[in-house]
């Protein structure tokens, strides 16, 4: 990799008429020599239904909103591999999981740190670095000059956070303000204000069992949300889809005392222990606060004796209404980041990124949970609110992946894009141009099985208008979907009559991906 320059230059990466337009914009921030900050906000397993920027059936994001309403909204946007640690490897490496050498969260090997990442890249361009919340790769995060991340998935309330100097420390508070307050902390307190910044907030907030902030409990309550067309599928046709177990209705998949929070003293249930032990780090105050909005709902949950479709869809209820509460913390944090940046005249010069480590299933497939390469998994929500000199606004449909964040950063900072990254720079889309050429089909690769869930391995290529997927391992499954004929993802047209033109052009262009990639599955499954 060479190195273009120490800093990069607002004139590096703006086209000259656009140059005009910033310098005329600029406030004291901008002057056009400062590189570009990063604020770079990612949640756990926040899924795009449930943003109102994208879908205004559930969710009132407003401070989400604002990123997408200041910036661009990227419409097609999707991960390599729908799981945590191996996201945040791709995003990190820019490159797919077989290449990261982290392809999934239960084998237990640990991120390599030691390989090149964007944040490194970006310390050497002589940026500071941070980063602040969930981190889930095992090792010792490496390539930030500032680091406090919790164990494992953290724990929403007086979480553990694990400190640079080894030591362990349980701070008091609920999980999402704490990242946030430690986040704002940095920027006013603790980073080299001579430097150009990255800082990424890593938020669990919408990550599974979905316990709100004891002020924020009682939202919702009146709300009766729609079930998804979907939410009765027998997964006809669909065997891999079948073997899944994620059911919402599935006591044995959806806990009732640890997802849903229907604690019982005389039931045992496979999680209730992990859900206590969740609620022993809550202090008097915050238990009281618990309790006193739970006990009336456990209590007529428990005499109501429901049964059938009434008790799916009551679980389906209460499961949106938990996330629904999480995210409400979620939002007014993003918001708290949002207004510290405009507040301390930072937001001219700053590019703010919100997207989340995945998508998530809100009852479709009658599903929680991700690991698909279906669209609501393989999907993730991306917004950016944009420094002066990068034009774009409203909404972007090209297909993009979470590999393409690392070159982005890097192009942004005026340092060349390594060639074994497998990503491309969207900077071209933030300019607001609308590239000839641009990716035609993304790949995707998921690894965890056997495992919690029960989801397959699979790898597949979306194009704008097709998805062919193949599940393997225990099973050799092939799935063709017509996106634009069924975007539910309902009917696996995989052999039908009539296919076999487009399923030899998709088969052509997945291996095409793989071989680009060097994805040793090929060898393995050849095409
Ligand atoms: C935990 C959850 C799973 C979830 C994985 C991966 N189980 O194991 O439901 O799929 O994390 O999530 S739990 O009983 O511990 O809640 S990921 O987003 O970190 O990949
Ligand atoms: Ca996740």
């Amino acid at each position: 990799m060479r190195q273009i320059c120490l800093f990069a230059t607002a004139a590096m990466i703006a086209p000259a008429s656009s140059l005009l337009q910033s310098c005329k914009s600029a406030g004291a921030a901008t002057d056009e020599t400062k590189p570009y900050n990063i604020v770079y906000i990612m949640t756990d397993d926040h899924t795009a239904q449930m943003l109102s920027a994208y879908d205004t059936r559930y969710a009132h994001t407003p401070n989400l909103d604002r990123i997408a309403s200041d910036g661009v909204k990227f419409n097609r946007s999707f991960v390599a591999n729908s799981l945590s640690g191996p996201s945040r490897a791709c995003i990190l490496t820019g490159k797919h999981s077989h290449a990261n050498g982290f392809t999934d969260n239960e084998s237990g090997k640990p991120f390599d740190g030691s390989q090149p990442t964007f944040p490194k890249y970006l310390q050497q361009a002589g940026y500071e670095t941070a980063l602040i919340g969930k981190w889930h790769l095992i090792s010792e995060p490496t390539g930030f000059d500032f680091w406090r991340v919790v164990p494992g998935q953290g724990d929403y309330y007086n979480p553990d956070f694990i400190n640079m100097d080894g030591t362990t420390e349980v701070v008091h508070g609920y999980l999402t303000d704490l990242i946030t307050d430690m986040s704002l902390d940095w920027l006013s307190n603790r980073r080299d204000k001579e430097k150009p910044f990255l800082l990424m907030i890593h938020h669990k907030a919408q990550h599974r069992n979905w316990m709100a902030d004891t002020c924020n409990l009682r939202l919702y309550e009146d709300k009766t949300f729609p079930l998804p067309a979907n939410f009765y599928d027998d997964y006809a046709g669909r065997d891999a889809a079948a073997a899944a177990e994620m059911r919402i209705d599935n006591p044995m998949h959806m806990d009732i005392q640890y997802d849903l929070k229907m604690l019982n003293p005389e039931q045992t249930t496979r999680l209730k222990e992990t859900y206590e032990a969740f609620l022993g780090r809550m202090d008097a105050e915050q238990r009281a606060a618990w309790d006193a909005f739970y006990n009336p709902i456990i209590e007529e949950y428990y005499s109501s004796d429901l049964k059938g479709e009434e008790l799916a869809e009551w679980r389906f209820q209460r499961y949106m209404r938990d996330y629904l509460k999480t995210l409400k913390s979620l939002d007014d944090n993003v918001g708290r980041v949002l207004d510290y940046l405009d507040e301390h005249g930072l937001s001219e010069n700053t590019l703010v990124v919100y997207t989340s480590d995945q998508g998530f299933y809100m009852g479709e497939h009658g599903w929680f949970d991700k690991r698909f390469m279906y669209e609501e998994s393989l999907n993730t929500p991306l917004l950016m609110r944009l420094p002066a000199g990068l034009d774009a606004s409203g909404e972007i449909d090209e297909m993009v992946q979470n590999i393409d964040y690392a070159p982005t950063f890097l192009e942004l900072a005026g340092v060349d894009v390594p060639d074994d990254m497998h990503g491309v720079s969207l900077v071209p889309l933030l300019r607001g141009e609308k590239p000839d050429e641009w990716r035609d089909a993304v790949y995707y690769h998921y690894y965890e099985y056997p495992a919690e869930h029960a989801v397959k391995r699979h790898y597949g290529v979306r194009t704008d208008r097709y998805k062919l997927m193949h599940f393997y391992n225990d099973i050799d499954c092939w799935e063709l979907y017509d996106l634009q004929e069924d975007p539910l993802e309902m009917k696996n047209i995989y052999g039908d009559p009539g296919t076999e033109e487009v399923t030899a052009s998709l088969k052509r262009r997945l291996k095409e991906l793989q071989q680009e990639y060097n994805d040793p599955i090929l060898e393995k499954y050849p095409l």
